[in-house]
Order: C-alpha cells, then structure tokens, then sequence
C-alpha cells in the first residue's frame, strides 16, 4: 500500500496518463481514479483553486485559468478535467464528493480535511470520460541510466552506466569514465592514470526507503500566494524521478540541492577525499520499500555488483522507518517482526557476501524514534492550510488515515499508545541489526552499526539556529527534509571518521593532479 500510497498520491495530483507512466509504481495495472488517490489530489486542486481565487480576488474560474497557465504541459488536461464552476459556498472536501472523486466507502466515515465543512449544495457536474474510466500505464521500467538524469537515470547511480551493457556500472575496476577524455593513458610517458593515481578507490552503495532517495514534493505547489509559472517549472523533473531527488540525497547526492537546505552526501565527501571515488554510487532506494532486505523474493532490483571486478563498497542499509509503518488500519499487525527482520537481513548479508568485492564495508543504521514527527508536527499548519490557518498536520494526519492513504499509521496518529507502541517495535527492530552488526563475521566485509542520528541532527541544527520542524518535509510531514539529510551525511560522516576511518579510505596525496589534468567532472 505504502508503495503506491507515495507516488500514486503525487501522480494523480495532475493526473495525466503520461507521465502516470514515469511515476506510478509496477504495483498494479489500471490507475483507479476512485483511489484514495485522486480523493487526495482533487482535494488539493480544489483547495489551490479556491485560494488562488482568494489571494487574487478573482472568480473561480478566473484562478482555475490562472492554475493551468502555470501548467503548460499539461493545460490540455486542466479544461477537460475540470469542466465545473466551483461554488463558492462549498469547500474542497465537498467539491470533490460531489464530482464522486472522493467517495465514502459502505461502513466507513466521510473523510474530510476542513474542520468546517460548508453546506453541500445539490450541484453536480459530470466528470470527463479521463477521469471516469480507468486509465492504462504501463510498468515502469526503472533500467534506464547514463545519458539521461531520470527515469531512474544519472541521478541515481551516476554516468557510468550503460543501458544497453550490463556489464558497465559504477565501481567497475575496468572500465572508468574518469580516464576517457585521454584513453586512461599519460600521453607524455604512456603509464596509465590509474596506476599514477589511484591505490584504493571505493563506492557507496544505498540500501534504502523513501528517505534514502529523498522524497519530497514542492511547497511551492502548496502555496496560492507565491503559485507562478515558475513554480512548477520542475514538475517534469520532479515526475520523471519518481518524486525522489536522489542527485540531493544524504547518500549519493552530488548536485547543489535546488529544494532547500544544501547538499552534502557520503558520495561527495568521499570523491573529496579521493578524487578517485569518482561516478562510484548506486541508489537502490524506493519509495515504500519495507522489508527492502528481502532482495530475492520481492523482486527489488539488486545493486550491480561482481566481486571480482568491482571496486570495494561501502553500502549503507538504511531501515528508517518502513518496517514499522504502514498504511494499514490494523498497523500493528503489519509491523515487522524482530524475527523478520533478523531473518531478512540475514539474506541480504548472505547475498552481498557472495557479490560484494573484498574489503567492502556494510554499515546498518538503526530506525528512528518516529515520535519526533507528531510532537514536532501536530499543532502547525500545512502549507496549504497557511493561508487561511484551516489545516493544520493532525487534520491532514486523520484525513489521510480515513483515506487509508497515511503512509505510517502508527506515528501519524494522535494515539499516544500507538505511537509509543511503534517506537518500541522500531527500537526492537534496531536492536536486531547491532546485534548482527556485533555478532556476525563475514569473509568480503566488515560491518557496524549505528543509531539513526536524529538527535545529534536536531542538535546540530538548533545550534545553528535552527528549528525542530524544518527538519521535516513541509509537504508530506513524514520524511526527513533536505536539511536533516544534509546534516545526517555530516554526522555519520564525523562518525565514521572518529570511529572506522579505515572505511573511508585515506587522503589521495594526487587529488590536485587529478583535477589538473580532468578538470571538474561535475562529480558524477
Ligand atoms: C475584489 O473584487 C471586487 C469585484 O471586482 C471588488 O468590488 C472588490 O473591491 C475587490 N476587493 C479587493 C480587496 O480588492
Ligand atoms: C554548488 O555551489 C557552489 C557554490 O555556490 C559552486 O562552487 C559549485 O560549483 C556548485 N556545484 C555544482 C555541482 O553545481
Ligand atoms: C518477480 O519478477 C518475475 C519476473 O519479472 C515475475 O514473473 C514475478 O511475478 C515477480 N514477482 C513478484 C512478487 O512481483
Ligand atoms: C490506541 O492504540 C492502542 C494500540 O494499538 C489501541 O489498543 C487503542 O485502542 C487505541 N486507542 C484509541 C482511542 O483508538
Ligand atoms: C530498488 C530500486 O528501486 N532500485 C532501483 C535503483 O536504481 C535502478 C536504476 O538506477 C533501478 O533499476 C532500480 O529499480
């Protein structure tokens, strides 16, 4: 559920069969406009189109004009799925019941986000055929890398991938992007670079969620009063990627962040401590990938690895949150056990320790104490409840549950059981992987733990003047923002510095000559 849950949601925010083929997960076949989904998206359309009415002081129509000039791309799609004047007596939640985009399920509450419903007026407009039938996609096929940066392009897993070759991926001792500008070979005495400058090189590898990847969506989109034509200029990048942004990502991120904060990422510093860690990352993160250790039996993609080609690896296995959230009513149930996730990371080990080089690392970061959320969250508005201080994140909270569209239950709860219930679990489950970390030998690695440094980010940035809050997503009020995912490579990074530098590799003495003779590559 959580799987589709993340991108379903943001696809159907704009529905539109096209890029709903870039962005919606392989779950299922058909797109069901009665999905929770377009529940949610209608509601914020509407939502959108009532503000920016308000902030402009013009006609519903006027705005929804206005909303689909700031979408060229898809401005086809604006006229033809909104064919309706919107009363002004009536607020999105009843707007999207009446045109059947919201419906309440036999037995179950009408789910609503304003606290003041308006009276519902008997007016009823037909929906297009767009929206009334169910709409093809296809599977998203995620093999696409190198030339282009989405579609599961360089973003994720750098230039140095080939889609029609699989035996050309980052780590590959063989063959290097780094050397082509001159065959990978000194013209002046003929030895190659590589021999000249690199003794140990390495990569990072990310086993990870959502977080990992960098889930986020524009609070630009959410705002009437600053909505322009500008602000959803990234909408196709934002789409293509899966609504991840892995190019600004704690792990692999390399680009300078364009939604906030900053970048810094394990990759970056490694490439700056050995310009030889070049174009050497994969990320393996998905959007909802609980269990993600389970790599055989659920079809997740494996990172590309052969052990005797390959350069070492430092993977990160990164379990955050997924395994004790989920959508489901009866959550607890659905938890991971500390006998599965024991027995999941067990088979994940197993299979890196047949393909991962010698002298890899493999590092298992703890899960949060999701409750941070909640407390840091509950009371705030939404940013699209800014405007006018109606929605605040408990209300989006409950509202997404009714839906059964909440993408973690249990911490997204105002339940105080249920939310201690969940860290409890979450803690358990931590304790599985040091106990692994502390007990486990493996012949091609070595491994250690570490807690998900939440409260040494929360220092660090209320240090820096900093507050608890912007360290989560605005938007979806349950990932860590770019800001947290900065800091958190920072961390773990001083971490592994003072604790196993060995992992990091030392210094490259012949950093300056790389960059003398290559230039800047641009990091990936
Ligand atoms: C909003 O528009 C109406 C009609 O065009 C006008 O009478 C009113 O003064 C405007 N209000 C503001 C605050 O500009
Ligand atoms: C990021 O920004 C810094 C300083 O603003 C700049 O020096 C650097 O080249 C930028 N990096 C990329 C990859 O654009
Ligand atoms: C896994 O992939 C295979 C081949 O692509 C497919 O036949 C199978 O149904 C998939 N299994 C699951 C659980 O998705
Ligand atoms: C809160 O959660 C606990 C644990 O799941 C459950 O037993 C209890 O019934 C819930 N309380 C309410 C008011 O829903
Ligand atoms: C688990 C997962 O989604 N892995 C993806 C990592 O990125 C490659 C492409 O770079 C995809 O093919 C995988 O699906």
């Amino acid at each position: 559920l959580l799987d589709s849950t993340e991108t379903r949601v943001a696809a159907s925010l704009f529905v539109d069969p096209a890029r709903q083929a870039a962005s919606a997960p392989a779950a299922g076949k058909t797109f069901n406009p009665l999905h929770p989904a377009s529940c949610l998206g209608c509601v914020y359309v509407v939502s959108i189109i009532e503000q920016l009415a308000q902030v402009h002081n013009s006609t519903t129509k006027e705005a929804l004009e206005r909303l689909c000039n700031f979408l060229p791309e898809i401005n086809y799609l604006c006229f033809a799925t909104f064919p309706f004047r919107i009363e002004t007596e009536m607020n999105a939640d009843m707007v999207c019941y009446s045109l059947k985009l919201c419906k309440q399920d036999a037995g179950q509450p009408r789910c609503l986000l304003y606290h003041t419903p308006k009276v519902s007026y008997p007016w009823l407009s037909e929906m297009t055929d767009i929206m009334k039938n169910n709409l093809p996609y296809e599977d998203f096929d995620g093999d696409k890398f190198s030339a282009f940066p989405t579609l599961r392009g360089y973003h994720w897993r750098g230039k140095d991938c080939n889609d029609g070759r699989p035996t050309v991926y980052p780590g590959r001792r063989t063959q290097k992007s780094f050397f082509f500008p001159n065959q990978g070979v000194d013209p002046k005495d003929g030895i190659p670079y590589e021999q000249k400058f690199c003794t140990e090189s390495k990569g990072v590898i990310l086993l990870g969620d959502s977080a990992g990847a960098r889930f986020h969506i524009p609070t630009e989109w959410m705002t009437a009063a600053q909505l322009s034509l500008k602000s959803f200029s990234n909408l196709p990048l934002a789409f293509t990627n899966e609504l991840d942004w892995p190019q600004f990502s704690g792990t692999t991120g390399y680009l300078n962040s364009t939604i906030g904060g900053w970048t810094d990422s394990v990759y970056l510093r490694l490439y700056r401590r050995n310009r030889c860690n070049h174009r050497d990352f994969q990320n393996i993160s998905k959007n909802g990938m609980f269990l993600l250790m389970d790599l055989s039996s659920r079809n997740l993609s494996k990172p590309l690895l052969n052990s005797l080609l390959d350069n070492p690896a430092i993977v990160i296995y990164a379990a955050i949150g997924n395994d004790v959230c989920n959508g489901k009513p009866d959550t607890v149930a659905h938890m991971t056990t500390p006998e599965q996730m024991h027995s999941n990371v067990m088979q994940t080990l197993d299979y890196l320790n047949g393909h991962l080089p010698k002298g890899s690392h493999v590092i298992l970061t703890g899960l949060v104490d999701g409750r941070f959320l909640w407390d840091q969250l509950h009371k705030r508005y939404h940013p699209l409840g800014q405007l006018n201080n109606d929605i605040t994140y408990e209300q989006l909270y409950s509202f997404l549950s009714c839906l059964q569209a909440n993408p973690c239950n249990d911490w997204l709860s105002s339940n105080k059981t249920l939310r201690d219930l969940t860290s409890e679990r979450a803690l358990q489950l931590s304790n599985v992987l040091k106990e692994i970390a502390r007990s486990k030998k493996y012949a091609n690695f070595d491994i250690f733990y570490m807690d998900f440094p939440l409260v040494e980010i929360a220092e660090e940035w209320h240090s820096r003047g900093g507050e608890a809050w912007q360290l989560i997503e605005p938007t979806d009020g349950f990932h860590p923002s770019q800001i947290a995912s900065a800091l958190g490579a920072r961390i773990f990074w001083q971490k592994a510095l003072r604790e196993w530098p060995h992992i990091l590799g030392k210094e490259n003495p012949f950093n300056k000559q790389i960059e003398d003779v290559f230039g800047d590559q641009g990091g990936y």
